[in-house]
């Protein structure tokens, strides 16, 4: 086992409060596409046409039909390597099922590592974490699976694909993708929960994000700040890589297998 991946792996197995931050790349190899670099979807479209609510003012059936797209794509795609070994730490973590991290019962009643908690942060709306096994997860971007009506507000899931453009509500108002678009700020509650988990955290595994889209890069600078161990995967160098306690490099597919 190469060096920097036992070091991260022993530091993983010896933290009490571990977090896991991820993004596109680990999706990438399910064949879902990445937003920046070689690929990606800003290659081939601009995020002021798409992902922005004045976007979806001027043009909401252009939005709609781009979101139909990737909805299409998505549920065809399934978890890889990299989602499974995620939802293996924390199984491991909450001694039994995953579910068992978030009720803490399977815990108790057969003594998984006690005191141990694991929360995983994704800026990812595909949802493939889930089909993976995690539990414990805040989806601070939102979900492509659920859409929000402009008139009442209402939440809902949907996942009709493809889904009829455009979508409306019971009470006659348009419906929008539940993802969080440039310019808007992000689900307060989850935000909150994702800052608080950072802040406590003993060890910080940060994937296939490219550090660039606040307020998410800087969940990673406070887990650094207060103290945590930051490893990056990633197939290459992101503006988080320097003050990254390890980076290994490559596919998190490849990589986050080799930490159980
Ligand atoms: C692999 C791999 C493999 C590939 N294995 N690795 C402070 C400073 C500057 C700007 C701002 C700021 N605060 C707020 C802003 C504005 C803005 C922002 O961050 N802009 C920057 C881009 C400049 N942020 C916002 O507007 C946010 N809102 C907000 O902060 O509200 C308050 C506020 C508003 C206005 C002003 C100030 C404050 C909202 C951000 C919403 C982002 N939305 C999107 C679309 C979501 C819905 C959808 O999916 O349709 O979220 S954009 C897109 O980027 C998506 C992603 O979740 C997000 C992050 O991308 P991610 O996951 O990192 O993917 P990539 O593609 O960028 O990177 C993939 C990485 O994987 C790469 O590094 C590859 O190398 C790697 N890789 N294959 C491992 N196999
Ligand atoms: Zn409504």
């Amino acid at each position: 086992m190469p060096e920097d991946l036992r070091r991260v792996r022993e530091r993983l197995l010896s933290s009490e409060r571990v977090v896991v931050l991820t993004g596109a790349g680990v999706s990438a190899e399910s064949g879902v596409p990445i937003f920046r670099g070689e690929g990606g979807l800003w290659r081939d479209f601009r995020p002021e046409d798409l992902a922005t609510p004045q976007a979806f003012k001027r043009d909401p059936v252009l939005v709609w039909e781009w979101y139909d797209w990737r909805r299409e794509r998505i549920a065809s795609a399934r978890p890889n390597p990299a989602h499974y070994a995620i939802a293996e730490i924390e199984k491991r973590l909450s001694g039994g099922t995953a579910r068992a991290a978030k009720t803490g019962k399977k815990r108790a009643r057969h003594g998984g590592p006690p005191g141990k908690s694991f929360t995983l942060i994704t800026q990812n709306v595909d949802g493939l974490h889930s089909l993976a096994g995690s539990v414990n997860i805040l989806e601070i971007h939102g979900s492509i699976w659920r859409v929000r009506c402009l008139g009442c507000g209402r939440e809902t899931v949907n996942r009709d694909v493809p889904i009829k453009i455009l979508p409306h509500c019971a009470c006659g108002g348009v419906l929008r993708p539940a993802v969080v678009w440039f310019g808007e700020t992000l689900p307060q509650a989850v935000i909150e929960a994702a800052f608080g988990a950072s802040s406590g955290a003993d060890f910080m595994l940060v994937a296939g994000t490219s550090g660039v889209v606040e307020p998410a890069a800087s969940l990673a600078l406070r887990a650094k700040e207060r103290g945590a161990f930051v490893a990056e995967i990633n197939t290459g160098r992101t503006p988080l890589s320097g003050m990254a306690d390890a980076t290994l490099h490559g596919k998190a597919g490849e990589i986050l297998p080799g930490l159980l």
